[in-house]
C-alpha cells in the first residue's frame, strides 16, 4: 500500500522569517526525519504561490534557490527517498487542475475567504489580482494531486483546507472516487501537535503575526538578516507598560512573543523559559537574553547555509520532479477522464 502523504509548502515572495522557520519548515523537517518510513513527505516552493501578491520579479528565480537552500540548512534529509522536494511549476499539472477545479469552485464560497479579504486590504485596487483571489484553488489542486492526507495549517490557512475538502468530496460525489479527501482540520492539529498553533508575533506590532510580506521589515527576524541587526530587532521590541512580567496577562503580547522566540532559539521548553522571567519588573534581561539567543541563533543557522552541498540538492530537485510530475500527471488524467475531456 502507498505511504500516506503529508505536504507543506512555503511561497518564496521573500525570505523567511522565524515564524516560517520554526511555526513550518522545522515540524516537516522533523517529520522528513522522523516519519518517513511511514509517511511521504513533500515539501515544495509554491513559486506560482509567490506572486499572488506582488513582488519584484528579477529576483524570483533567486529567492526560489535561496528558500531551496534554506530548507537543506534547516536539516532537510536529501538522501531519503520517502522526502520529496520540489518546485510547484516544474509540475504543469498544477496548473491545469487548478483551471479545471476552477470550474467546482463556487464564486460565494471563494467570497468568504479571509486571507483574501486580508491581504486585499494591504493592497491598492489594482493590485489585487486575480491569482490572490485563486489562490485556494491552486493550494488544492496542490494538495489534491498528490493525494496528501496532511497538510499543516495555521488559522489563516484553516478555511483553504475546508475548501479543498469540499470540492474533493463534491467532486468525488459526482465523479466517484477521484480524490483523497485530507483530514479536517481538528484532525491536523491532532496530528501535527502544538507547533501547528505556533504564531511568532510581529515585534513592532505584536498584536499580528510575523508576516514576510509586510511593507516593513522593522518587526521581522528574516533568516538573512544580520545576526547583529536581529539583535537590534529584538532589543527595540515592542513591549507594554505594566512594568511586571505576567505571563498569564493576555495583554502581554510583546513579552509573550519574546518569551516563545527565547525558548524557540534556545531549545528550552516555553515553560521553562516563562518560569525564570515571571514577576521580573524590568524587561531589560528578557531583551538582552533574547537578543543574544537570536544573534547566535541566526550565526550557526548561517553558517550551515553557506554549507550547503548545492549539487546535491539539484540532483534531488531533479529526482523529486520526475517522480512528482510522474504522479501528479495520473491524477490529472483521472480527473480529465472523469469529467469527459479524455
Ligand atoms: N508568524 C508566524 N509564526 C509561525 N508560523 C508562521 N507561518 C507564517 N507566518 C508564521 C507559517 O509559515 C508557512 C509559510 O507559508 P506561506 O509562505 O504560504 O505564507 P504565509 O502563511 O502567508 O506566511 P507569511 O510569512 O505571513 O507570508 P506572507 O506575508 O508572504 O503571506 C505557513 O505554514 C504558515 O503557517
Amino acid at each position: 500500500m502507498s505511504k500516506q502523504v503529508i505536504l507543506t509548502g512555503l511561497r518564496a515572495n521573500n525570505d523567511l522569517h522565524i515564524g516560517n522557520y520554526f511555526g513550518a519548515l522545522l515540524p516537516i523537517i522533523d517529520m522528513a526525519k522522523n516519519k518517513s518510513d511511514e509517511y511521504q513527505i513533500n515539501l515544495f516552493v509554491p513559486d506560482l504561490h509567490s506572486f499572488t501578491t506582488p513582488i519584484d520579479h528579477s529576483q524570483l528565480q533567486a529567492q526560489i534557490m535561496h528558500n531551496l537552500r534554506l530548507f537543506v540548512a534547516a536539516g532537510l534529509p536529501l538522501d531519503n527517498s520517502n522526502v520529496h522536494i520540489y518546485r510547484q511549476s516544474y509540475i504543469p499539472a498544477h496548473s491545469e487542475l487548478t483551471v479545471i477545479l476552477n470550474s467546482f469552485s463556487g464564486m460565494g464560497h471563494m467570497n468568504r475567504m479571509i486571507q483574501y479579504k486580508d491581504k486585499s486590504m494591504k493592497l491598492g485596487d489594482d493590485q489585487i489580482s486575480v491569482g490572490l483571489f485563486d489562490y485556494p484553488v491552486l493550494m488544492a489542486a496542490d494538495i489534491l494531486l498528490y493525494g496528501a492526507k496532511f497538510i499543516p495549517v495555521g488559522d489563516d490557512q484553516s478555511q483553504h483546507l475546508e475548501f479543498t475538502r469540499d470540492i474533493a468530496e463534491r467532486m468525488n460525489s459526482k465523479f466517484g472516487e477521484l480524490f483523497t479527501v485530507p483530514e479536517p482540520v481538528a484532525k491536523q492539529h491532532e496530528f501535527f501537535g502544538k507547533d501547528q498553533g505556533l504564531r511568532i508575533k510581529d515585534l513592532v506590532d505584536p498584536a499580528k503575526k510575523m508576516s514576510k510580506s509586510d511593507d516593513s521589515d522593522k518587526g521581522i527576524i528574516f533568516l538573512g538578516d544580520s545576526p547583529e541587526a536581529a539583535a537590534k530587532k529584538i532589543r527595540g521590541a515592542t513591549t507594554d507598560s505594566f512594568g511586571k512580567i505576567d505571563v498569564a496577562n493576555q495583554d502581554q503580547a510583546g513579552i509573550q512573543n519574546l518569551l516563545q522566540i527565547l525558548s524557540l532559539t534556545t531549545g528550552t521548553p516555553l515553560d521553562e523559559v516563562t518560569a525564570s522571567y515571571a514577576g521580573q519588573e524590568q524587561y531589560g534581561p528578557l531583551k538582552t537574553d533574547t537578543a543574544e539567543a537570536v544573534q547566535s541563533f541566526l550565526q550557526s543557522f548561517q553558517e550551515r547555509l553557506i554549507a550547503v552541498d548545492g549539487g546535491a540538492l539539484l540532483a534531488k530537485l531533479e529526482e523529486s520532479e520526475a517522480k512528482m510530475n510522474s504522479i501528479a500527471s495520473e491524477s490529472l488524467l483521472r480527473v480529465q477522464k472523469a469529467i469527459g475531456l479524455r
